[in-house]
């Protein structure tokens, strides 16, 4: 979705380029007018290029418009693709103005300077605005390209629970997996084939029991996923203490995620090889491998009910 963002420029190097390209026109007695005429095209072209560049905020689909608010702030790059815009327009404006006084002027050196100090002024004045999209565009586009269309799994549940080990066990996708929290930092998808369907499987960084408002960035990203995504939930829960995390908290989230999500959940309990005691519900083991297959068939058959519900 993002892969395409074009890198972009420091304000410096544009304006040493475009003054270079300048000097470069032919020499002559329209010199001057040319180098001005030369070095406002040059900026201003750049500049409405890399915002041309730029995916139109309103027309992204509403998952990746959310992720792009969480990870660079929507507000944000809209005010710098506007004034980048300005600029952009303002250097065309400073050009045509200084070749119109440059005609009756005696010395067209000092006003092809002049032309040339108030662009490089605009151009300043757009540098923090260049710098932010750069960032912008080097974290967004780390972000994963899904198929929208493609029927999806979605692993959800608090940190350190095995969700990457699931993701692993089930797709040919190789996420980090650690004995801590916040492992994963951003969703990570994975494919597999069952029958002749291929399937889209995501792995989601873990999610705490709190108000929206208290989440970090991290589960910010999951909860997008969840809000915009179809498709269906394996909600996995560690009850063997061993994530760090009590179970009636998981829980707690279980409970308050199928309040507010629309899609189905099915919840499964992980690491069986280590729970003592009584199992619970749906039992597995992505260590060894147990009852992986039975919950990837319940949420393929969750998928199949619920897509028939909805014709
Ligand atoms: N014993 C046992 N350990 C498991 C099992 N599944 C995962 N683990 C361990 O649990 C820890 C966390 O696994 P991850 O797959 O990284 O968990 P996660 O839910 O992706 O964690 P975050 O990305 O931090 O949210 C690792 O040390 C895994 O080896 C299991 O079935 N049994
Ligand atoms: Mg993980």
């Amino acid at each position: 979705m993002f892969e395409r963002l074009p890198t972009v420029p420091r304000s410096q190097e544009l304006v040493d380029r475009a003054f270079r390209r300048s000097s470069r026109s032919e020499k002559g007695a329209k010199y001057q007018e040319s180098m001005v005429r030369t070095a406002g095209n040059m900026l201003s072209d750049n500049l409405a290029n890399l915002i041309r560049k730029f995916p139109s905020i309103e027309r992204l689909p509403p998952f990746y418009r959310e992720l792009l608010d969480v990870m660079v702030g929507m507000d944000k790059m809209r005010i710098s693709l506007a004034r980048v815009s300005w600029a952009s327009k303002q250097v065309g404006q400073i050009s045509r103005e200084h070749l119109r006084k440059m005609r009756s002027a005696e010395d067209k050196i000092s006003v092809r300077k002049k032309a040339f100090g108030r662009m490089a002024s605009v151009l300043r004045s757009v540098e923090g605005d260049l710098f932010y999209l750069g960032e912008a565009r080097d974290r967004l586009r780390k972000l994963p390209t899904l198929d929208l269309d493609l029927p999806t799994i979605i692993i959800a549940g608090y940190p350190n629970v095995g969700k990457s080990s699931f993701l692993a066990r089930v797709t040919g996708a190789r996420p980090q997996v650690a004995a801590y929290p916040f492992t994963t930092r951003g969703i990570i998808v994975g494919h597999m084939t069952r029958g002749n369907l291929r399937y889209q499987v995501l792995d989601t960084p873990g999610l705490l029991d709190r108000p929206l408002f208290d989440r970090n960035e991290i589960e910010l990203q999951a909860m997008a996923a969840l809000r915009h995504l179809q498709g269906v939930v394996i909600f996995l829960v560690d009850p063997s203490g061993h994530c760090g995390y009590p179970l009636e908290e998981q829980l707690d989230l279980l409970d308050s995620l199928k309040g507010w999500i629309q899609l189905p959940v099915l919840d499964v309990y992980n690491k069986c090889d280590i729970t003592e005691g009584a199992k619970r519900g749906l039992s597995i083991s992505t260590l060894t491998g147990e009852g992986v297959d039975l919950a990837v068939e319940g949420a393929i058959e969750l998928i199949q009910s619920s897509v028939s519900l909805s014709f």
